[in-house]
């Protein structure tokens, strides 16, 4: 059932008792989510307006009001995760997946979050650059005892600034951060009408270790992750960013894995406007087309969706838009390996190596492939195999895009001439010359005032 039918038949359960004082004590309804694809905006229900964000292959968590004060109802637990269609993990995640819902509340609310623990250890939630009284940091051990299996912790606190923020376990990080335990915290500013956004996306990096062929990750890697996600999801199984031509455009994110991404979006250059601080003023902004996001950081970047097409975005890390089974493959790039390969396959059907011409074969083979897993290099585009994995998706920028739909509007159809073509007759004149530094001189030369050191 749709996660929000489900709040509001709890809400209205709750109503038919005419809030009484029981049923304000109680905690609230958990709602879950069975579902991977990318759910609508949550418009708030009740208290301050704001612009609700849209998780990529996420959702948000809805909130009660109880005499003013926003309560949400966490529970950490078991779940399983669609990776992309062929792959399902068994993770720990929050209301049904991984990662949890976002929680969405206004600059100035109080909040008040209850979090249950049907996890098979202790646990803690730590709101992950958040203002807050310091027995409320989520540190177990340090500011709280550990939640122990089967019980309900509450959170409670007052949401100082806007931003961009996370939430993740302070309680064994290793072994459940490894295992999808986390969400964001998205505060809006009081005042709805400061930095307003069209579409405001967010998500999370997160990354996993998972043996082709197994559903569980494997918890004490370091650096070797073969799963490089956003929000638990890898490409094609990620959801396109859609805007309208003109909109103004915000895509937020947080690292929660152990190295840097480099996110690049291609025909752009967009805005860092929000850091793990909070909102750059417009004067200190600074243009870039990728933004490295370190470990633990928050970032958002926005633009102005004037250019209609299909671009891409991805980390630009080569080996974060590649799924599993990308590293044990010998380079055999100039070897020419094909009857020893195929000598080997008679023996070991799973036996595979890289190309002697380099991976792009891969992206068209029909491998075998163990039962849950997805290929390494994958997708299908509207011109052949897009041969990406891992963190990549598409920005897609459309002049006919009713405003508030999001849905996927397919391939973009370009105007004509406007596409790379093959060339099939004698070499253009120009290539032939080859005279590229003449040129070079003469446009240096017409500078007026020798300003060439650029
Ligand atoms: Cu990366």
């Amino acid at each position: 059932m749709h996660p929000r039918r489900n709040f509001l038949r709890a809400a209205g359960l709750l109503g038919a008792a005419a809030v009484s004082r029981a049923a304000q004590a109680a905690v609230p309804e958990a709602p879950t989510q069975s579902s991977a694809a990318t759910q609508p905006p949550l418009s708030p229900s009740a208290g301050r307006p704001y612009n609700p964000v849209v998780t990529l292959n996420g959702w948000t968590l809805p909130f009660r009001m109880n005499n003013g004060v926003k309560e949400f109802h966490l529970v950490a637990e078991p779940v399983v995760r669609e990776i992309a269609p062929g792959m399902k993990a068994h993770l720990w995640g929050y209301n049904g997946q991984s990662p949890g819902p976002t929680i969405e509340a206004v600059e100035g609310d109080r909040v008040r979050i209850f979090v249950t623990n049907r996890l098979p250890e202790p646990t803690s939630i730590h709101w992950h650059g958040m203002l807050l009284p310091n027995g409320m940091d989520g540190v177990s051990g340090l500011t709280q005892p550990p939640i122990k299996e089967g019980k309900t912790f509450v959170y409670e606190f007052e949401l100082l600034k806007s931003g961009t923020f996370m939430y993740h376990p302070h309680a064994d990080e290793m072994t459940q951060m490894a295992m999808g335990l986390m969400g964001m915290f998205i505060v809006h500013p009081k005042n709805p009408r400061f930095m307003p956004a069209d579409r405001d996306y967010v998500f999370l990096l997160n990354a996993f270790d998972i043996e082709p062929g197994a559903a569980t990750p494997k918890v004490n890697t370091m650096l070797d992750f073969n799963l490089w996600c956003w929000n638990s999801r890898v490409y094609p199984g990620l959801d396109p960013f859609v805007a309208r031509t003109g909109e103004r455009v915000r895509i937020r994110f947080g690292n929660l894995t152990m190295t840097n991404h480099p996110i690049h979006m291609h025909g752009y250059h967009f805005e860092v406007t929000c850091t793990d601080g909070g909102w750059v003023p417009k004067a200190a902004r600074w243009p870039e087309v990728s933004i490295d996001v370190a470990v633990g950081q928050m970032r958002a970047f926005e633009f102005d969706a004037i250019y209609a097409g299909d671009w891409a975005i991805h980390c630009h890390k080569s080996h974060h838009t590649m799924n599993a089974m990308g590293h044990d493959v010998p380079t055999m790039i100039g070897v020419d390996h094909r009857d020893v390969v195929n000598k080997i396959m008679k023996l070991v059907p799973d036996y595979m190596v890289m190309g002697e011409r380099g991976m792009y074969d891969m992206k068209e083979m029909e491998m075998p492939l163990p039962d849950n897993t997805i290929p390494m290099m994958t997708g299908f585009g509207p011109m052949g195999p897009i041969g990406m994995g891992g963190m990549f998706s598409v920005v897609k920028v459309r002049d006919d895009l009713p405003r508030g739909v999001y849905k996927d509007p397919g391939w973009f159809k370009h105007p004509p001439g406007t596409v790379a073509y093959e060339w099939t007759g004698a070499l253009p004149p120009a290539a032939r010359a080859a005279q590229p530094r003449s040129d070079a001189r003469t446009l240096v030369a017409r500078k007026p005032n020798g300003d060439h050191n650029h």
